[in-house]
């Protein structure tokens, strides 16, 4: 049996997979009202596919409880922040989920660690408290890190289909984890000591960072000579060796805005083209600012109030909205105290922000400039209805004549 520890967007696909196999599964959280959710048969986050495994799971018996059991798996997928000031990882979700584990499980137990971790943070914080329990690692308990690598948005599918990184301190016990996850995805799984584990996972996400902060630095270089920041991306992407990503209202979500800064805490001085990439992507709200600034000059408009932002998630078509670029504008808009400008996103159902709009239509009508923060499908489906509007599309999905870009 599986105890997976942390039901959220990670471990809850996870949990549901491994249950839809026909692994016997138990879904911990400490959260009362997210595990009531899921014992009445609902999820708790829009996913592609989502619904459909977890009927399915729920259909082959997975249990939703507080409580840890006593089992000799456990899958933990907590969240693991960063601190602010420091910038090192902030380990205390982990940590606290490791020690409850430990005062449930069996000898001859093994742990796996999917969230993602700074490298060295399972020496450091974990070996220890396991040690602490009186365990011998190797011996009565294993540890393994298995980081997930799934893009919310296409989840289900990536969580069968990547290849994945399993690291351990002791490679049978690697390998058994690797047969484990081979009942579901077709990935190729490399086996792997555990600080290798750790480390690729945040390289991962910080290639990605550090690519998207060129193509922003680009867009700000490209600005600033009129050249066509798409064109030059298109063009120079053409090349065989060559893939720069496309610029945007910022970096969110809870990976690429986060991992990079574990690398930067954990290496200040040696970390300098990733402190670099990550404070030019959190520069990008304040640029759209600066840019909406210019368009409003250019256009003749001074009231505020008419100015909108579409989408408040971090992303295209999730209702995710952490570290999102526009909760990040707006935080900046705060700062200098000034009124936030109105906002609409068709996947935040609850009120969230100041001068929030919950349906297209009346939010249109009440502004004259809207600036895409995010391309939903359903902008892109409705991209008439921007006809007559200023527009600043910082996402380059909008086609029509005028459209303003970063
Ligand atoms: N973004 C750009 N330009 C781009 C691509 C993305 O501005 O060309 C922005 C997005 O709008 C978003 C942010 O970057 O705000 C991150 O979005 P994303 O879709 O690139 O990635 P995430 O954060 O949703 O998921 C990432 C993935 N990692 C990589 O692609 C290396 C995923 O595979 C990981 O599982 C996930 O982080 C994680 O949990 O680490």
């Amino acid at each position: 049996m599986i105890n997976v520890i942390g039901l959220g967007y990670i471990g809850l696909p996870i949990a549901l997979m491994f249950a839809a196999h026909g692994v016997e599964v138990v879904g911990t959280d400490y959260n009362q009202e997210l595990v009531r959710t899921l014992q009445a048969g609902n999820t708790t986050f829009e996913e592609k596919d989502l619904d459909e495994l977890f009927a399915e799971a729920v259909s082959k018996g997975i249990i939703f409880s507080k409580e840890y059991v006593s089992t000799d798996l456990y899958i933990i997928a907590v969240p693991t922040p960063y601190d602010k000031f420091t910038k090192k990882i902030d380990t205390s979700f982990v940590v606290e989920a490791v020690k409850n584990v430990m005062g449930v499980c069996q000898k001859g137990a093994t742990v796996v660690i999917e969230s993602t971790i700074s490298p060295g943070t399972i020496d450091k914080f974990i070996t220890p408290l396991v040690e602490a329990e009186g365990f011998i690692i190797g011996e009565d308990i294993n540890l393994v890190h298995a980081p997930e690598r799934i893009i919310p948005g296409n989840m289900i599918l990536e969580l069968t289909q990547n290849s994945r990184t399993i690291g351990a301190y002791d490679r049978a016990a690697g390998e058994r984890i690797k047969a484990l996850y081979s009942s579901f995805c077709k990935g190729e799984i490399v086996v792997t000591d555990i600080r290798t584990a750790e480390m690729t996972k945040v390289v991962e996400n910080t290639y990605r960072d550090i690519n998207i902060a060129f193509a922003n630095e680009l867009t700000k270089i490209c600005r600033h000579n009129n050249i066509d920041v798409y064109e030059i991306i298109k063009i120079a992407n053409m090349h065989p060796r060559v893939n720069i990503l496309q610029p945007g209202p910022g970096v969110g979500g809870h990976c690429i805005s986060v991992d990079p800064w574990f690398l930067v805490g954990d290496y200040p001085g040696l970390a300098n083209i990733i402190l670099a990439a990550r404070r030019i992507n959190d520069s990008m709200p304040e640029y759209v600012l600066e840019r909406a600034h210019e368009v409003m000059e250019e256009k003749g408009i001074a009231d505020l109030s008419r100015v909108g932002l579409y989408g408040l998630t971090y992303k295209e078509n999730v209702d995710d909205v952490r570290e999102s670029p526009t909760l990040q504008l707006l935080e900046a808009m705060n700062k200098h105290l000034a009124e936030p400008l109105k906002t609409y996103d068709p996947y935040i159902k609850i009120d969230m922000v100041k001068n929030q709009y919950h349906n297209l239509d009346k939010f249109l009508n009440d502004i004259d400039i809207v600036i895409i923060m995010v391309s939903h499908n359903e902008i892109k489906e409705n991209m008439d209805k921007l006809r007559g509007k200023v527009v600043l599309d910082t996402r380059n999905v909008c086609k029509l004549e005028g459209t303003y870009k970063l």
